[in-house]
C-alpha cells in the first residue's frame, strides 16, 4: 500500500510536465508559423476596440483573459504607434505616459478555448530591444526574440514575432505568458504587443464560450448592413458589409469551440 501511494505521488509530480509533455516548435518567422498551423486561427489585433480602452487585471477580450501585476498600471489599447498592417490603429500597452510596457513587465493570457499554438508581435523603439529580451512561454516551450526584427514599421518601430506550436496527443493548453527581461531592474526598453494569434472561433462575436445562439443574435443585428466598419465583428470578409459571404463564414464556424 505504501509503495502504491509513493508511486501515485511520483506520478502526480510528473504530471503533466513529463508524462504528457507536448512537443513544441518555436518560431521567430511569422510566415513559417502561419504555414504550420493545423487549426483555425484568430488574431487579436485590438482594432475592434477604441484607442485607450482599459483592460483591467483578469479582464477578458475576445476569448483571452489578461492577468498581470504591473504596479498600479492598467493594460490599455493605444493608437500612439505605427501598426503591422496599413489599416491598423491599435496595439496593447499600459496606462503610463509612454503607453508602452517597460522591460521587466509581464502578463499572462488565459484562452477560453484550449489552443495548440500562440504567436504575437512585440514592438520596440528603434534599436532598443536586444536579442533574447522578451520571451513567450506556452505548452512547456519558450521562445525569445531574434536579434533582428521581422518587420520595421513606418515610424521606425521594430516588430519581433514570437510563436510556439505544440504537437502530439496532449497539445492543447489554455495559458501563455509573455515576460520581458530587465537585468538592471531600472528599465532598459519599452515595447507594445499586437496581433495575438491563437486557435479560436472567428464567429465568436460575444467573446464567450463557443459559437452558439448568442453569437447568432449579434450577427443578426448587423445582417445586411453596409458601411458598418467593424459591424460588431460580423464583417468577417473585411469589406465593412455584412452579406451572404459573411453568413457563409458564420455557418462554417457554427459550434466552433464546443
Ligand atoms: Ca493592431
Ligand atoms: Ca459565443
Ligand atoms: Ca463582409
Amino acid at each position: 500500500m505504501y509503495k502504491t501511494r509513493k508511486l501515485l505521488i511520483v506520478l502526480l509530480l510528473l504530471w503533466p510536465g513529463e508524462l504528457l509533455c507536448a512537443q513544441v516548435t518555436t518560431y521567430t518567422d511569422r510566415s513559417a508559423f502561419l504555414a504550420d498551423l493545423s487549426q483555425t486561427d484568430v488574431t487579436l489585433t485590438w482594432e475592434t476596440l477604441s484607442a485607450d480602452t482599459l483592460i483591467p487585471h483578469d479582464d477578458r477580450v475576445r476569448g483571452i483573459t489578461f492577468s498581470y501585476l504591473i504596479g498600479d498600471e492598467i493594460l490599455r489599447t493605444t493608437d500612439a504607434f505605427a501598426q503591422t498592417t496599413e489599416e491598423g490603429k491599435n496595439s496593447l500597452g499600459l496606462t503610463g505616459p509612454d503607453a508602452s510596457f517597460l522591460s521587466g513587465d509581464a502578463f499572462m493570457m488565459t484562452f477560453d478555448i484550449p489552443t495548440s499554438f500562440v504567436g504575437l508581435y512585440v514592438i520596440g523603439s528603434p534599436g532598443d530591444v536586444r536579442e533574447g529580451d522578451i520571451t513567450l512561454s506556452f505548452g512547456g516551450g519558450l521562445i525569445s526574440n531574434a536579434p533582428d526584427p521581422g518587420m520595421v514599421l513606418p515610424d521606425g518601430g521594430q516588430a519581433y514575432f514570437l510563436g510556439i506550436i505544440a504537437t502530439g496527443p496532449f497539445s492543447s493548453f489554455t495559458e501563455a505568458v509573455l515576460v520581458s527581461n530587465d537585468p538592471t531592474g531600472s528599465g532598459l526598453y519599452v515595447f507594445n504587443a499586437d496581433d495575438i494569434i491563437h486557435h479560436g472561433c472567428v464567429a465568436n462575436l460575444d467573446d464567450y464560450g463557443s459559437v452558439t445562439f448568442g453569437d447568432l443574435a449579434l450577427f443578426g443585428q448587423y445582417w445586411l448592413m453596409t458601411g458598418c466598419e467593424a459591424c460588431g465583428g460580423g464583417d468577417f470578409t473585411g469589406d465593412q458589409n455584412v452579406m451572404p459571404d459573411d453568413l457563409s463564414i458564420f455557418i462554417t464556424d457554427w459550434l466552433c469551440g464546443m
